[in-house]
């Protein structure tokens, strides 16, 4: 996850594999749009950039990050992507609503990456204020989206070399 000390965006570019030919699918939540349009957008322009067809990108949205567990099951489960990038952010509020999100999209998404014939990339942004997100989402720290787009990259030919 993001620490001060890493730039989300940045990788190097002679370790990724060309994305020519690769299927990605993107779920992402709308609550806090105006977070998670740009974690999409940076994933979509570094997949581009990385060789992968617009074509070949399919987005779909859900309401809230809770249920990026269910898109992206339905997303591995069509059998039509390499790898599915699941987006989203949590920002803290007054109650603990926020830990029981946090909790239950982690947990969902990473059995559902344990059991998955396919990548599922984690791209929720679990941020204490507004200003953390917009850090990791194109601001000083870089962009999520950048770095799910070449984990995606990295874990669809993980999967081929095997
Ligand atoms: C309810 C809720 C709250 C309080 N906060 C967020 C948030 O910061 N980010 C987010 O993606 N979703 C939030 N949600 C909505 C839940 O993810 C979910 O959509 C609802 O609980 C309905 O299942």
């Amino acid at each position: 996850m993001a620490t001060e000390l890493k730039n989300l965006s940045s990788y190097d570019p002679t370790k990724v594999a060309s994305g020519k030919g690769r299927r990605v699918g993107i779920v992402y939540a709308e609550w806090n749009d105006e977070i998670t349009y740009a974690l999409r957008d940076g994933a979509v322009k570094t997949l581009i950039e990385n060789g992968v067809e617009e074509r070949d990108i399919t987005f779909a949205s859900v309401p809230g990050s809770f249920e990026l567990i269910f898109g992206a099951a339905q997303m591995v489960k069509s059998g039509n992507y390499d790898a599915v990038i699941a987006i989203g952010c949590v920002i803290r509020g007054d109650t603990p609503h926020f830990d029981y999100i946090c909790q239950g999209t982690t947990q969902g998404l990473a059995e559902l990456n344990r059991q998955a014939e396919v990548p599922v990339i984690y791209g929720l942004l679990t941020c204490n204020t507004m200003q953390q997100a917009l850090d990791r989402c194109g601001g000083a720290l870089g962009n999520k989206g950048d770095e799910c787009a070449i984990t995606a990259l990295k874990m669809i030919q993980f999967r081929q070399e095997l």
